[in-house]
């Protein structure tokens, strides 16, 4: 990541080993699960409040997350599911905490847009756009301090990239030559406004080079190229270089909440890009490659193992006890 800006986009390069590729079909399968579970529980009124569903987005999150350490800290925005399964958070924890339950990992006090794992690096999602990304950054900033080797990781959309606080953390990123990634998911809409009419700005990547930081821009409905860009760009962090900035271009399948009725986008658009499907594609290129059965028996297999691992979560979570009047006044700080 020496350029500091590319215009290209990138696509994926072959050479991860067999095991490396099928744990990354596994990894897209279980969020596609998970997160289709959740539209399903939210459907029949056994989730409350506003959900945002990252579904077609599976590709990024696993891609980006796979290259991370354990110890290195993630920060996501109001879609954050797939981030925090990526980055190991248990699903039936997960599913609790969305459905409000005490099992969850803030005892059901965050819910789907506030959730924080941070036994598993990942530190919080966010209802607030680009609020995430000034706690990435001080995440790296006390990595420095503290002489530490960890990495803070703001994933963040297209909208996000409008924000004051966007820009200002690019330029304190590299001003400190932090060690940071930004990695923006440009799904091409915020909320229900399509990109071109809230920038003129088509690459977000291309903010980076005010700031003096390497960027890429790179297809994020292609898993193995968010996972070639990331790496490098981790490479380019542990190694003192400082922050770099991933730009994946992808879509999301669901509206922009559960419920959303889309009326902003053409059916065909839908279409183009449900066949551009991140784990589709991707299964489709382990099959060519003979990496796993032509007739699609093991891809199967691995999306039934999803499902079933999915569910026993939603029992589990569903069966646990929502938070009770004396719960309301726990982690509040009273001074
Ligand atoms: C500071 C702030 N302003 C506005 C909103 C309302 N809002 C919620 S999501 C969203 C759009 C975000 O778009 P993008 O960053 O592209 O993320 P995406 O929804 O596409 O994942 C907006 C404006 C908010 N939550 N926070
Ligand atoms: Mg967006």
């Amino acid at each position: 990541m020496t350029d500091p800006v590319t215009d290209r986009v990138g696509t994926s390069s072959p050479g991860e080993a067999p095991e490396v590729l099928l744990d990354l079909l596994e990894r897209m399968w279980l969020i596609r699960a998970f997160e289709e579970k959740v539209s399903e529980l939210y459907a029949r009124g056994r989730i409350k409040g506003l959900l945002h569903l990252g579904i077609g987005q599976e590709g990024v999150a696993v891609g980006a997350i796979g290259q991370l350490a354990d110890d290195d800290l993630v920060f996501a925005g109001h879609r954050p599911h797939a981030h925090a399964l990526a980055k190991g958070a248990d699903p039936g924890r997960l599913l609790a905490e969305i459905a409000g339950r005490t099992t969850g990992y803030c005892g059901g006090h965050g819910g789907s847009m506030h959730i924080a794992a941070p036994e598993v690096g990942f530190v919080t999602a966010t209802g607030v756009v680009a609020g995430n990304i000034p706690l990435a950054l001080g995440a790296a900033f006390a990595s420095v301090v503290n002489g530490a080797q960890r990495l803070g990781v703001a994933f963040f959309g297209d909208g996000a990239g409008q924000t004051g606080a966007f820009h200002e953390s690019l330029n304190i990123a590299s001003l400190w030559n932090l060690p940071m990634i930004f990695v923006c998911e440009n799904n091409g809409y915020a909320e229900f406004t399509p990109l071109a009419a809230h920038t003129r700005i088509e690459r977000l990547a291309s903010h980076a080079a005010t700031y003096g930081i390497p960027s890429t821009t790179v297809d994020g409905n292609d898993v193995l190229a968010v996972r070639d860009a990331v790496g490098r760009a981790v490479d380019h962090a542990r190694s003192g270089g400082g922050p770099s900035f991933v730009e994946a271009l992808t879509y999301r399948l669901r509206g922009h909440y559960e419920g959303d009725p889309a009326k902003y986008r053409e059916l065909s658009e839908l279409a183009d890009w449900k066949a551009k499907d991140p784990i589709a594609r991707f299964a489709a290129s382990l099959r060519d490659a003979g990496l796993i059965d032509a007739d699609g028996r093991q891809t199967l297999a691995i999306e039934q193992a999803a499902r079933a691992r999915v569910q026993i979560a939603s029992e589990e979570a569903l069966n646990a006890p929502v938070p009770g009047p004396d719960d309301l006044v726990q982690h509040v700080f009273a001074g």
